[in-house]
């Protein structure tokens, strides 16, 4: 079985008569322990053990793939674009403050670590995340996408002001070399603070027509770039909300009759989300709009697509949902949660505009639900925190987000606790190592299949990518499945499917080599 000497050696392997790994997969049996509960006629609950057997299969070879961003041109797609380029060729550059070399801090894949478990002396190992399983490795990443706006992406690196100029500056002549595909512009859907900068357009009204195009492109980034997967992200502005309307999106049908007669309740990004489903190119939606109406979400479960989304979760939000967690689990309890952002980047401009801020406020303000839901003792049924979002454009600021927020906390007999925070950042920075943490997470979800005792063959996860909940404001799971916001339950979440994939049992925080005599 081991004869793996084509592959590069993983960083540890699992010795276990569970596991087994050959040239062309890691094999791993797994016990799913969990808690089944019910509830009695008197109202008292009966809490049974239950054990399921799973087997999960990971396929070894890491593939060369492709992102295509759509909003390649914005602050997201052209910082994401230079900071790949700066690894790729090893590139330093210089700031009042020193010597700079490239890093993927902010990425959860690249930067953070696990306990894989303890050693003889009973210390912790720790490994990075990105040596669990085979990933691919973000610098061998191929960039490409769409804009409505056709500045090559020098000049959107240029327009964003987010780099440093002299790194700017090392990158800029491989970057005038690119140039962001023609799009769809809907204009009803955007700001219309949008539209002198929409001049690369895929001409015509008809919505199929535009589907079969983003198809044939994607098609064509993956033959020329010889590609052996394409994943695609929406990075463009915040749309609008779709109006929900049965007979229209409601079921996959109707989505596609609606899409045939280019319906003007139709998004762009929903176009885009079709197109994937259709081609079977991954698709996750970074910003907050319901892209996915109910008819898509039935699509790309009948071909068995994935997708994921939405809203990048990168400061304020991830900030939120560590907080609150931390609150409302140290039986504190948050009554308000106020919270202020001013930016001044094009995102900024385009939220200036009330129906996208719609969108934004309503990805902003879900986060916390759970957490609260979760704490009876501290909230009565239904009751919730007030829960406060605005979002102002000042230009000045330019990319470099402020975010102001105050939690205001009931405590111990009747007392109270103010909490401030004020938190400064360039946002794209934020965001651009979550977007390399989607697309390296749902790559993997391409070759990790599952099997349960009853299945006569593996299968891949649900085609909704809930595992990529960390990275999101207001995460989609499968459809009829709880939400999960907590940021320490997600990044559970992610390192024991990561665990349970080498068979390795789930982490648990007992240490109880520690605790007994
Ligand atoms: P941006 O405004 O700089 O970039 C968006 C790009 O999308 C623009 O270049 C625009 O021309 C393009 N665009 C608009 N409609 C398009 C379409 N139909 N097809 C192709 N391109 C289109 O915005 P930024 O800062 O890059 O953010 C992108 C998205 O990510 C926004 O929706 C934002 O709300 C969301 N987001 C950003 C976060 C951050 O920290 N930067 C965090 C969470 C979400
Ligand atoms: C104003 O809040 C602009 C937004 O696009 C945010 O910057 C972005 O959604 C990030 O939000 P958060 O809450 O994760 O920092």
């Amino acid at each position: 079985t081991a004869n793996d000497s084509s592959l590069p050696a993983p960083l540890f392997k699992v010795n276990s008569a569970n596991v087994q790994y050959t040239d062309e997969h890691i094999l791993s049996k797994y016990s799913y322990f969990n808690t089944l509960v019910t509830k009695q006629s008197d109202g008292s609950l009966i809490a049974t053990p239950t054990e399921t057997a799973y087997e999960f299969k990971t396929e070894r070879t890491v593939p060369r793939i492709g992102v295509m961003m759509v909003g390649w041109g914005g602050n997201n797609g052209s910082t994401l674009t230079a900071s790949i380029l700066a690894h790729k060729n090893k590139l330093t550059w210089r700031t009042k403050s020193g010597v700079h070399s490239p890093n993927y801090f902010g990425s959860v894949t690249q930067s953070s670590t696990v306990r894989l478990g303890v050693d003889t002396e009973g210390a912790d190992v720790h490994v990075p995340l990105s040596q669990m399983l085979p990933l691919v490795n973000p610098t061998d990443m191929v960039i490409g996408g769409w804009d409505i706006s056709g500045k090559n992406l020098a000049e959107s690196m240029d327009r964003a002001k987010v780099l440093a100029y002299d790194l700017q500056r090392q990158v800029s002549d491989e970057m005038s070399k690119m140039v962001p595909l023609p799009s769809i512009y809907y204009p009803d859907f955007i700001a219309a603070n949008q539209e002198d900068r929409a001049d690369n357009l895929i001409p015509g009204n008809n919505k199929r027509a535009h589907v079969e195009q983003i198809r044939k492109d994607i098609r064509d980034f993956k033959a020329t770039n010889g590609l052996d997967k394409v994943i695609v992200m929406w990075t463009a502005n915040t749309e609008r909300f779709a109006e929900l309307i049965d007979g229209v999106n409601d079921t996959a049908e109707n989505f596609l009759a609606a899409v045939e007669a280019s319906h003007e309740e139709v998004a762009p990004s929903s176009i885009f989300a079709l197109a994937c489903i259709e081609e079977g190119a991954p698709f996750i939606n970074g910003s907050p709009q319901n892209t996915f109406v109910p008819g898509l979400i039935q699509l790309a479960e009948r071909h068995k697509a994935f997708i994921g989304g939405d809203d990048f979760k990168s400061g304020q939000t991830k900030m939120k949902s560590a907080l609150v967690d931390f609150l409302v689990n140290a039986g504190i309890k948050p009554v308000a949660i106020t919270s202020y952002n001013h930016l001044g980047n094009n995102d900024g401009k385009n939220l200036s505009s009330h129906r996208q801020f719609r969108s934004k406020e309503i990805s902003k303000s879900t986060v916390v639900d759970d957490m609260v839901a979760a704490n009876h003792l501290l909230y009565a049924k239904d009751e919730h925190p007030d829960h406060t979002v605005v979002i102002k454009y000042v230009p000045s600021v330019g990319d470099s987000k402020r975010a102001l927020d105050e939690y205001e906390c009931e405590i111990f007999m009747g007392g109270r606790q103010s909490i401030s925070m004020y938190n400064i950042c360039e946002d794209s920075l934020l965001a651009s190592p979550l977007i390399i943490d989607l697309v390296i997470m749902t790559e993997l979800m391409t070759r990790l299949e599952y099997k349960t005792a009853e299945m006569t063959k593996f299968s891949t996860f649900h085609s909704v990518l809930s595992i990529l909940s960390y990275m999101l404001k207001a995460p989609m799971v499968t459809p009829g499945t709880p939400v999960v916001n907590a940021l320490s339950r997600q990044r559970t979440a992610i390192e024991n499917i990561f665990r349970a994939a080498v068979g390795l049992s789930a982490n648990n925080e007992m240490g109880l080599e520690h605790k007994i005599w």
